[in-house]
Parts: structure tokens; C-alpha cells; sequence
């Protein structure tokens, strides 16, 4: 077991996604067939709860008289455990606290485009394929898999919408996509092959440049449109750097919503990254599109260009309270608040807290060292004097010095949300 993976070569993403966008620019990246007019209005039809404006938005984590069985989500979701968003299911954050560092499977949010495949380990197998590799490809099965060298490593799993509904609830506009609150991001400790090893095995040329892992969950079919199997490129080079072909999730083989038998885990990136169920990868000598780093995935909106921004790849920076949206807290009492700041850039090294909306802050008591990939656990005690209506902010500072900022920039499919959360309280 090895728990550190060595870098194999320096990553050059962002040259990698300078020239990706070049070749947006000039019309090479079109999802074939579909027009992005139409892929926009789709996007807005796919998120289950449509368009989120500031009129009639739900409060963030005000959870919906929902039915307790999401369609296609394998695993129960009680109701203190999960708010069911569509074909999804968001954490509820009070049910983190006292959790410890790892999230356990029974509680880490689902985001599924479709619905759970209940797959057989031992009928799976993984091809390899494309330009990119030399000879015809490869085929692995679990076993083989789980001869090669395992790699561990505890990370997070983000969908790049969480914390949507905030850019409706707090700051006004108008977003579509689902109305995560908070809740739709988990730690947990990823165990499996090196997507390296496995690229290297299959014959990896210096050649390739994209690498496009795609899932077995049914074809996405959106508006009568099949966009064909979840699936997205990732440059080579974080393909080699850090990415895991997990089969292990806290030590136990991955449950049936979180990708059984296998799944991509590309720690720090983007959820939709991660590709679950994993069947294929194909290795190419060209850039790679899917609707899912054209259309989907990059910064649209007013402060972006029409083509939008680059590829969504590493998350943003964020916390979050271990407290139920509204809570009610007793005047004149001590109370802990705790909570969890992450970071896709590095981890968080400082957290304050506010509770006189932003007036003054103070440094919380954090219980983890800074964790690239992870998040850091955090309490502070505040003992409210006035009942009434009041808030509670918390405002993380990554390794590479950024601190979340009062607001967020606009984008039309909300993603990358890391302003201040004002978390209303009630002091009775
Ligand atoms: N095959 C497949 N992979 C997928 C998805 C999916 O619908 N199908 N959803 C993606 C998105 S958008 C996110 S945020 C993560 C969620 O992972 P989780 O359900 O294990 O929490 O999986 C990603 N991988
Ligand atoms: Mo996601």
C-alpha cells in the first residue's frame, strides 16, 4: 500500500486548458447534433427543480416535503439524514456532526444523472482504447486491478453546484441546476489502482493528451436528447498525476450508489469528474469533448465570455455549519458551534467566525492540520445575549492564501459558490 503517489510529471493543466479553449473557440468542441441554445435549455430542464429565482426560492436547506425514496438511489435516506433533490440526495449537515473525519457511506450524498446500475464485480471489466495508446487497447477486470500496486488516499467528493441555491437566497439571481444547499460534498478514504499504472499497462503513447473514463449508468437522455453515457475528459497529465481507480470506500468494497465495483476519484476536482460505474476509458491524441466540459461544467453568464470560461476543474473554497438551517439556540447559554472549511486549492489553514453579521470575527479552534484534497473540522462558542432573528458566518483562508469572499461572482448554472454563507439562526 502506498499512501503517497509520487508526481510522474509536472501537471500543466491550465496551458492544457488554454488550448482546449482555443479549440472551443473555433468550433471544435460542440456536443455533435445539439446546439448550445438548445444544451442550455436543457440544462435548466435537468436539474429536477428548473430554474431558481430570487422570487419563490426556497430557503438554503429548507428541505421540501419530499418522498423518502429518491428513483434509482440504492441506499435508505432517512429523513435526518438526507434531503432528496430529484434523482439525488443531499447530506444534511447536522447529520456530519460528530462523524469524524471520514464521512461514512451510509450518509455521503448521491448525485446521479440517472439512476444507481446494480453492477456484478465479478461480470466487470474496464477497456482501454484509442490513439493514444499503442497495440489495441487493454482490458482489466477487478482482479487485475486489484494486483497492481493500491494507492489510498482520503479525499473529498464535490459536486461543483453545491451551494447552489445561494446564489438565488443570498444574493438575488437567478441560477438553473439542481438547488443543492450545502450538503452535496463528502470525505471519505479512496482506495484502488493507479489510473497510471492502468493507462501504462494499456500501451500509453507520449502522444496522448485527453483521457475520457465513462460510466455504465444509463444514457442521459435530457428533453428527448440522449446525451449519450456520463463521461468527461481529464488532461493526461492529472490523469498521471494523482487519479484513483477506486474499488474501496472506508475500507469496504464501493457501495452500489457511490460506483460499484469501480469508479474514478480525481481528488480536489470537480465532482462530475469522478466518474461512477466506470466501463471504459478511451486515450486520445486529440483534445476530447462531452456535453460534460462544453456545455456543462465552465463559468456561462455576463461576467464570462459567450463561450464561457474554461473547463471547471479544481472546486473552490468553502464552509460550513454542523447546524440545522433556522436553528433554534438558547439565549444566555454557551453553545459550540462546529463545522468543516475546504479547499480545492491546497486546504484551509485558517477559519474565522462571525456572529454580529460580519461586524467582527474570531478565530475558530480548528482540529485538523491544513489537508489538500480534504477538509478541516472547526468549533467556536458563542453565547448569544438578544432573542431574536440572528446569523452565523464562518470565513476559511486556503494554503495559497485566498479567503472566501462576501460574494460570489455570477454564473448562470451556479457553479463554484464560495461566498460567506450567512446561516440564520434564531436566539430564543
Ligand atoms: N457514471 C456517472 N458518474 C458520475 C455521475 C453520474 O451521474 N454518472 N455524477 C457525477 C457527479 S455530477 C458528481 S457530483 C459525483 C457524485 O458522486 P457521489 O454520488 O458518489 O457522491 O459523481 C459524478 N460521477
Ligand atoms: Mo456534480
Amino acid at each position: 500500500m502506498i499512501d503517497v503517489m509520487p508526481k510522474t510529471q509536472p501537471s500543466d493543466e491550465t496551458s492544457y486548458d488554454r488550448r482546449r479553449l482555443r479549440q472551443w473557440l473555433d468550433g471544435d468542441a460542440r456536443t455533435p447534433g445539439v446546439a448550445r441554445r438548445d444544451m442550455l435549455r436543457l440544462f435548466a430542464a435537468a436539474g429536477g427543480a428548473g430554474a431558481l429565482g430570487a422570487l419563490g426560492a426556497a430557503p438554503a436547506g429548507a428541505a421540501p416535503a419530499a418522498p423518502r425514496a429518491a428513483a434509482g438511489i440504492v441506499k435508505p435516506l432517512p429523513p435526518e439524514l438526507f434531503t432528496i433533490r430529484g434523482t439525488n440526495a443531499e447530506t444534511n449537515w447536522p447529520a456530519l456532526k460528530d462523524t469524524g473525519y471520514l464521512t461514512p457511506a451510509d450518509r455521503f450524498f448521491v448525485r446521479n444523472h440517472t439512476a444507481t446500475p446494480v453492477l456484478d464485480a465479478a461480470e466487470w471489466s474496464l477497456r482501454v482504447w484509442g490513439d493514444g495508446l499503442r497495440g489495441g487497447g487493454a482490458e482489466f477486470g477487478l482482479d487485475d486491478l486489484k494486483a497492481l500496486p493500491s494507492a489510498a488516499r482520503s479525499a473529498f467528493v464535490e459536486c461543483a453546484g453545491n451551494g447552489r441555491s445561494l446564489f438565488a437566497s443570498q444574493q438575488g439571481g437567478t441560477v438553473s441546476g439542481t438547488s443543492w444547499s450545502l450538503g452535496a460534498i463528502g470525505v471519505a478514504r479512496w482506495r484502488g489502482a493507479r489510473l497510471g499504472d492502468v493507462l501504462r499497462r494499456a500501451g500509453l503513447t507520449r502522444h496522448a493528451v485527453d483521457v475520457m473514463p465513462s460510466g455504465l449508468d444509463d444514457e442521459y437522455v435530457a428533453d428527448g436528447i440522449n446525451l449519450g453515457h456520463v463521461r468527461r475528459p481529464l488532461p493526461v497529465a492529472k490523469a498521471l498525476d494523482d487519479v484513483i481507480l477506486a474499488y474501496e470506500m472506508n475500507g469496504e468494497p464501493l457501495p452500489a450508489d457511490h460506483g460499484h465495483p469501480v469508479r474514478v476519484l480525481v481528488p480536489s476536482w470537480v465532482g462530475i469528474s469522478s466518474i461512477k460505474w466506470v466501463g471504459d476509458v478511451q486515450v486520445s491524441a486529440e483534445p476530447l469533448y462531452s456535453p460534460w466540459n462544453t456545455d456543462f461544467y465552465r463559468l456561462f453568464g455576463t461576467a464570462y465570455p459567450p463561450e464561457g470560461s474554461e473547463p471547471l476543474s479544481r472546486q473552490t473554497l468553502k464552509s460550513a455549519f454542523e447546524l440545522p438551517w433556522n436553528a433554534t439556540l438558547a439565549a444566555g447559554e454557551t453553545h459550540r458551534l462546529t463545522g468543516r472549511s475546504w479547499s480545492g486549492a491546497g486546504g484551509v489553514r485558517a477559519v474565522e467566525v462571525s456572529t454580529d453579521g460580519g461586524v467582527t470575527w474570531r478565530r475558530a479552534k480548528l482540529a485538523d492540520a491544513p489537508r489538500a484534497d480534504g477538509w478541516v473540522r472547526w468549533s467556536a462558542t458563542w453565547r448569544p445575549e438578544r432573542p431574536g432573528p440572528a446569523d452565523v458566518r464562518a470565513r476559511a483562508t486556503d494554503v495559497s492564501g485566498r479567503t472566501q469572499p462576501a460574494q460570489t461572482v455570477h454564473n448562470d448554472q451556479g457553479y463554484l459558490f464560495d461566498a460567506v454563507v450567512r446561516h440564520p439562526v434564531t436566539v430564543a
